[in-house]
């Protein structure tokens, strides 16, 4: 494979991506504490929470992978709209997340229940450490909107997290963004 660019339209998206995941609250309905809400939502429509834009690259060691994510503004009761989040398949690698514009928090965390949360804003630059479960959340009131690049070789587990979950999420404070003890443990 030969070296590529790839460019990003005035949202920062990526333009003529290879490939497009669309995520909608029923996609990651068992994420969110407030299960009225999330049935009022799937009864409202089934909002898009997030869509990523990915760049195909082969899945061999060396290659790294990357993608643009747009977050949609939201709340799920008080709890601000989620990615799935994950841990790496791979659990000895990293990953960078760029962002682009909008505000957010990144959760991190391992499962002996270490966790950090990052702020995202235009320009941040945000290192996952290899073994770090992530999840990204926009407090903001715009779309938010970050370029995420990682080994080709990670792989994605979802199911550490859905059996287990995050011991902590975000919420709309009085304050602003809140990072509380997570109800669905
Ligand atoms: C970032 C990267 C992707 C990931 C996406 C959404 O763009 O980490 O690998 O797929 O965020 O997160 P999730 O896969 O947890 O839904
Ligand atoms: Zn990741």
């Amino acid at each position: 494979m030969k070296p590529f660019a790839k460019w990003t339209d005035a949202h920062g998206m990526m333009a003529e991506p290879d490939n497009m995941i669309v995520r909608k609250i029923s996609d990651m309905a068992s994420a969110y504490s407030d299960q009225a809400k999330v049935q009022e939502l799937l009864a409202a429509g089934d909002p898009v929470v997030y869509e990523m834009l990915e760049a195909s690259v082969p899945s061999v060691a060396g290659e790294l992978a990357f993608c643009t994510t747009t977050m949609r503004p939201g709340l799920v009761g008080d709890e601000y709209f989620m990615t799935k989040g994950h841990y790496h398949e791979d659990e000895t690698t990293a990953e960078i997340y760029y962002t682009i514009s909008g505000s957010g928090i990144l959760l991190a965390e391992t499962e002996n229940n270490d966790h950090c949360c990052l702020e995202m804003k235009k320009g941040s630059i945000i290192h996952v450490e290899p073994g770090w479960a992530h999840r990204t959340y926009n407090t903001g009131d715009e779309p938010l909107v970050f370029l995420a690049v990682y080994p080709a070789t990670a792989g994605h587990n979802y199911k550490k997290i859905e059996q287990g979950g995050f011991s902590h999420t975000v919420t709309k404070g009085e304050n602003g963004p809140t990072v509380v003890e997570n109800a669905r443990r």
